[in-house]
């Protein structure tokens, strides 16, 4: 246990990592696939960029592949002369960009020549009126021209078929990191195609929506994560990253899940390290971090939303991509992401968020070319009542969805679990229940947890007498999940739920079980 200056409880982080060190942990290979599309040509040297990936039939303009700005099936109708024409939208795009831009209101007019009936970019204007003229022409001089380049050489830089990440399908997809830049700078030049209404499955990544913010209260916000992204962009530019990212969607079916009725797992296998003070970022170097996300992933980045998981996609906007080729999550799916690096420091939290200043990241590469970070994305549900997430269908959703992000095919050495409030900030839920949910998935996993509850100390010592309550005791995982659904009967509120569970163990010590009681002499 931890001194009394300590912030944290529990396992040390070197007990949790056996000693071996943070980057020994197991990662997940890049092997080419009919699963697993790698659009670069391996083996990543480090010594420039990976060389695209060709294929021999691309597919840009497909349904189960990306929809790419430069394909030639992607039509625009204008009005050229007082005649309707439909031009190559690509062919208007590289023109558009091609004009000197030296505003925001011209960058914006620039927008507006291949998106019809796009609404006012009023956030995007007012951000370049409040910066001041030399700020200005840093940007209109210097960066744009460089993200237009950027963007521009889309084609050359991938030409090859990027494939949608679907429902239900466990497939992955790895990037260079150029190419994500690539991509990345097509998202803020809102170049991508829009989507059909059936397609409205994909979040979607042309910044038109951060643009066109008008609510002055949330502004401020806006400003930061444009900065964030700007910054990202003069880093990558001036200095191109050389390594990959994997994007990997997971599902995993009802069957192939264990029933938390008959687990006999001891809780007490899975170490806890918990800290009041930290995050998942700064301090989970080399372990599974957990994105709080939307089914949506990314959430509201490229709009309103500014807790822990859109400030993670503004300080790591490689992650931002895959609002892409990620259709909105189910419930027994996650996506697991190796390899983006951070780019941003920043301070404060929602309203407060504000950009410190670039961050150059240090994480060393895994063996495949990817830093050695990787983000869970997975998402909670909603709450507006409390006791609704007790219902046992809740409860079921909430640990399943745990399991399919923190499991693995490997099945020695995984990298301990660096999570915290899950699902209870916008999302309301119960930490109580949450922290238990999360421990019975990392124990049926084989995973070690820590959690970051985020400056709250009194949690951080209620969590820990819980897990020694239930350690000291022996008490197994199927235990735990009959104890939690006995408390979803009683309707008692969510505070309660410690207390529950030990006097429901003391209970079921004293008297006969349930089963015995009915048994016919
Ligand atoms: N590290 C550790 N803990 C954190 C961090 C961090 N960096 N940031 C916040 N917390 P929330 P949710 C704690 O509300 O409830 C987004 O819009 C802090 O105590 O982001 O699952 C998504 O797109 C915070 O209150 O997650 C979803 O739409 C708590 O974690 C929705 O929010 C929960 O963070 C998800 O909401």
């Amino acid at each position: 246990d931890a001194t009394d200056t300590e912030t944290w409880v529990g396992s040390s982080l070197c007990e949790i990592c056996s000693n071996k060190g943070i980057w020994s942990f197991n990662v997940n290979p890049v092997n080419i696939s009919k699963y697993h599309a790698v659009l670069y040509n391996l083996p990543v040297t480090f010594k420039k960029p990976p060389e695209p990936h060709i294929n021999a039939d691309p597919k840009h303009w497909d349904d189960d592949y990306v929809r790419m700005p430069y394909s030639d099936k992607s039509l625009f109708p204008i009005t050229e002369n007082g005649v309707d024409v439909i031009k190559l939208r690509w062919k208007l795009i590289v023109d558009s960009l091609s004009e000197p831009i030296n505003s925001g209101r011209e960058l914006e007019e620039a927008i507006r020549k291949y998106n019809s009936s796009l609404p006012e970019l009023t956030a995007l204007r007012k951000y370049f009126d409040e910066l001041d003229e030399e700020e200005n022409e840093c940007f209109f001089k210097n960066l744009l021209p460089k993200i237009i380049s950027l963007a521009l050489q889309l084609p050359q830089i991938l030409p090859g078929s990027l494939p949608l990440l679907k429902k239900h399908c466990n497939r992955s997809v790895s990037l260079s990191q150029q190419q994500i830049a690539s991509l990345l700078a097509n998202a803020v030049l809102c170049t991508f195609p829009w989507r059909k209404k059936v397609a409205n499955a994909y979040p979607g990544v042309n910044f038109v929506s951060l643009y066109m913010a008008d609510k002055r209260a949330q502004r401020q916000n806006f400003y930061e994560k444009l900065k964030c992204i700007f910054n990202y962009f003069h880093l990558v530019t001036k200095s191109m990253p050389l390594g990959v990212v994997t994007f990997e969607r997971k599902y995993i079916p009802k069957s192939n899940i264990p029933r938390w009725d008959s687990l006999d797992n001891y809780l007490k296998d899975t170490k806890v390290h918990i800290d009041s003070s930290g995050t998942i970022e700064d301090n989970g170097l080399g372990f599974l971090q957990v994105d709080f996300a939307n089914k949506n992933v990314g959430g509201g980045v490229l709009g309103y939303g500014c807790v822990q998981e859109e400030i993670r996609f503004v300080i790591c906007p490689e992650l931002i991509i895959g609002r892409l080729f990620i259709e909105q999550l189910t419930d027994l799916e996650a996506v697991i992401v190796t390899g983006v690096q951070r780019y941003s420091k920043y301070s404060g939290y929602a309203e407060t968020f504000a950009w410190e200043g670039p961050f150059y990241d240090e994480t060393p590469y895994d063996e495949y070319g990817r830093r050695r970070t990787t983000v869970c994305i997975i998402d909670a549900t909603r709450y507006n009542k409390s006791f609704h997430q007790f219902y046992p269908s809740a409860m079921l959703r909430e640990v399943n969805k745990a399991f399919v992000g923190f499991s693995s095919r490997a099945t020695i050495n995984l990298a301990p679990v660096a999570t915290g409030n899950w699902g209870c900030g916008a999302f309301q839920g119960s930490l109580y229940l949450k922290s238990l949910l999360q421990l019975m998935a990392c124990n049926a996993t084989g995973r070690h947890l820590i959690y970051y509850t985020f400056g709250n100390e009194d949690f951080k010592d209620d969590f820990y007498k819980m897990y020694l309550f239930l350690s000291k005791n022996n008490i197994k995982v199927e235990q735990l999940w009959r104890f939690l659904c006995g408390f979803s009967v009683t309707k008692n509120s969510e505070n309660n739920l410690y207390s529950y569970i030990q006097q429901a163990f003391f209970d079921s010590k004293k008297q006969p079980t349930v089963k015995n009681f009915f048994k016919k002499p």
